[in-house]
């Protein structure tokens, strides 16, 4: 079914809860229905899809065990961790959606791989491999590795950006807009205005909106622009896609003016999911060929391989330009280390490349983005305010709707992870006023659209029983919000204050 603006909403089963609980074993695949973008609701979203619910392409074989620790330890715990979640120590966590960086389970060929390391300081023939699986899979020419995203997110930035220059990009990324800023640059958000509404069902809320690039061309010229900065999906709008008529559309409006495009690839595996669910002309796609298109329209990309990629450590640079890569190639071994391992062991390139292509496969991404949808179905049942559409990587909880009695400049998705944390031990993470950071001109807080916490799903190692037990846990904090006061910050660091800051019940 296509809808008015050329999207087309159908593909392939899904793990999803409403297709157990609607359809029988043998009922034929249904498309989506309904005329135009008003009929898709959260409920819908993820019920366009066949037969019956999906399970995890693999099998337990290693198992770490989880404990619980009781109330009165984690209220001890989380006010020595001055109710900052990145400061308690793991083993006071019971699940654990901090994040989904470096978290993942790998494969048992992974493994193997590791004990395939060449530990050679140059030439080693991991780095080979993993040049190999970027040429192939992401379709780059030319490789360097970093020992993670913010390594190759500092290389670019100061090979590009010269001080007085903007950088647009699809909404800001912490790391990615600290490195840009660090260079001398300042940051643009040029997002449709829908990806700052967290009830807007628009399908690629990751877009660029054309004319705010267009206008920022047109206000400081082209050649005050290094490059756009493209994120697919979008972490900080709750991992939201980029349509391919975007990237396609932003690649002309660059060619027109002579700017290049620059992908930060973290998550563009899910976002390739999304494109071959909702986008027309993609149902029948391999998500590889996907992935390879888009970024096809791009000059080069950096990459978090500790997402995505399915590794715990990891990253790389990848470029066209021959003597954009003499430039950076130079500049690793200053920042991160030879240009054949840039911060990475031989045996972490192993598993990287084999995590590469294990990544691209398409049980693996249809059962990751479903299980991340079987939360969110759980929550939008009883009417918990998240995000929406709910992305790839996680489940955003919209404190500003939780909490609408506490003022943003009270921290209120901080709290809600601290409260998350004191109910069932589950540690949650703030993506909003603390995460914003302050104006580098101003020194005042940024007040993002966005006031929201963060329930991240790690790849491979949660049940769906897991899920069940956290989205209870939200549930109980759900009830009891009206008693929750909000927080202050006793303690910020300068830089990405929310990884450190300290702070305080009000
Ligand atoms: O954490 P790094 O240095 O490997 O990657 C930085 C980074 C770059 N881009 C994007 C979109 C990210 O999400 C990202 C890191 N994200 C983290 C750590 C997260 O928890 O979302």
């Amino acid at each position: 079914m296509i809808e008015p603006d050329g999207f087309i909403i159908h593909g392939a089963p899904v793990n999803s809860r409403e297709s157990l609980r609607l359809r029988g074993r043998d009922e034929p695949c249904s498309t989506f229905q309904g005329g135009d973008m008003s009929n898709i609701t959260p409920r819908t979203m993820g019920q366009q899809f066949g037969r019956r619910s999906w399970a995890e392409p693999w099998k337990i074989k290693m198992v770490e065990p989880l404990r619980m620790i009781g109330r009165p330890d984690r209220e001890r715990a989380l006010a020595e961790a001055g109710y900052n979640t990145f400061l308690l120590r793991s083993d006071d966590v019971y699940i654990d959606l901090l994040t989904d960086s470096g978290t993942s389970a790998m494969s048992d060929r992974q493994w193997a791989g590791m004990l395939l390391g060449d530990e050679a300081y140059a030439g080693s023939r991991n780095f080979y491999h993993l040049e190999e699986a970027v040429q192939t899979y992401y379709g780059y020419r030319y490789l360097t590795p970093t020992h993670q995203g913010r390594g190759a997110e500092h290389l670019i930035s100061r090979a590009l950006i010269k001080p007085g220059m903007y950088i647009p990009g699809n909404m800001y990324f912490t790391t990615t807009r600290l490195h840009q800023e660090l260079a001398g640059g300042v940051f643009v958000d040029v997002i449709i205005n829908e990806a700052h509404d967290p009830t807007n069902m628009h399908p690629f809320k990751g877009n660029i909106d054309l004319n705010k690039l267009a206008d920022l061309i047109a206000r400081v010229g082209a050649d005050k622009i290094p490059y756009v900065s493209l994120a697919g999906t979008v972490n900080m709008a709750g991992g939201q896609p980029v349509s391919m008529a975007n990237v396609r559309a932003v690649r002309e409006l660059c060619d027109r003016h002579g700017i290049r495009i620059f992908l930060d690839a973290t998550r563009m595996i899910e976002n390739a999911f999304f494109i071959q669910e909702r986008e027309e002309g993609y149902a029948a796609t391999p998500i590889a060929a996907i992935l390879k298109e888009f970024c096809s329209y791009t000059d080069g990309a950096w990459m978090s391989a500790k997402k995505d990629n399915l590794v715990n450590i990891g990253g790389w640079l990848a470029v066209n330009d021959s003597e954009l890569f003499d430039t950076l190639r130079n500049m690793v071994v200053i920042y991160e280390g030879l240009h054949t391992y840039g911060g990475m062991a031989g045996r972490d390139m192993e598993a990287l490349a084999i995590g590469i292509a294990e990544s691209v496969e398409e049980d693996h991404v249809r059962s990751r983005v479903g299980q991340v949808r079987y939360l969110g179905e759980l929550l939008t049942d009883w009417d918990i305010p998240i995000v929406q559409p709910v992305g790839g990587h996680a489940i955003f909880l919209d404190a500003k709707r939780f909490y609408p009695h506490i003022p943003q400049d009270q921290f209120p998705a901080q709290r809600l992870a601290a409260e998350l944390y004191l109910d069932s031990g589950i540690r949650a993470m703030e993506r909003g006023i603390a995460s914003a950071g302050r104006d580098p001109e101003t020194g005042d807080h940024r007040y993002p659209a966005l006031e929201l916490t963060r329930l991240t799903i790690p790849r491979r190692v949660y049940t769906q029983a897991h899920m069940d037990v956290v989205a209870e846990s939200v549930k109980a904090i759900y009830d009891a919000r009206t008693q929750t006061r909000g927080l202050k910050m006793t303690y910020e660091p300068q830089y990405l204050r929310f990884f450190q800051a300290r702070f305080e019940p009000l």
